[in-house]
């Protein structure tokens, strides 16, 4: 999609803090972090949100999960644990209408979240 910011991303056209990237997903560094390592990691195909992912995705988001726990190995939090969110709409407090997948870490997290 034309003015999506991820979108642009993915296609390069605005740079990134890039920690990881295949065929099908991305992941960068949160530009406004709230964990000593906030990564987000998107799927290169715009899906808005996960209330348009569809049978058809399944794959694709199993993929981003499996390579979420490898991200957080790269980084070197894994052992110590980290937290995976996915915002989905305005009262999950969404912002950016491209599917992502937020990877917290570094720090003790908190229960039950803002
Ligand atoms: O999270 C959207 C997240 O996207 C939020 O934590 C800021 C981040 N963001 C926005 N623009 C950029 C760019 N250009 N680079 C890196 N990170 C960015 P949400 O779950 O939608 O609230």
């Amino acid at each position: 999609m034309s003015d999506c910011i991820f979108c642009k991303i993915a296609a390069k056209e605005i740079p990134a803090k890039i920690v990881y990237e295949d065929d099908c997903i991305v992941a960068f560094h949160d530009i406004q972090p709230v964990a000593p390592t906030h990564v987000l990691v998107i799927p290169k195909e715009h899906i808005p949100s996960m209330e348009q992912a569809t049978e058809h995705h399944k794959e694709l988001i199993g993929h981003i999960h499996l390579s979420i726990r490898n991200i957080a190995e790269q980084l070197g939090i894994h052992e110590d644990g980290y937290r995976i969110v996915n915002n989905c709409g305005e009262q999950g407090g969404q912002t950016v209408y491209h599917l992502h997948f937020h990877l917290l870490g570094g720090r003790q997290m908190q229960w039950p979240p803002g």
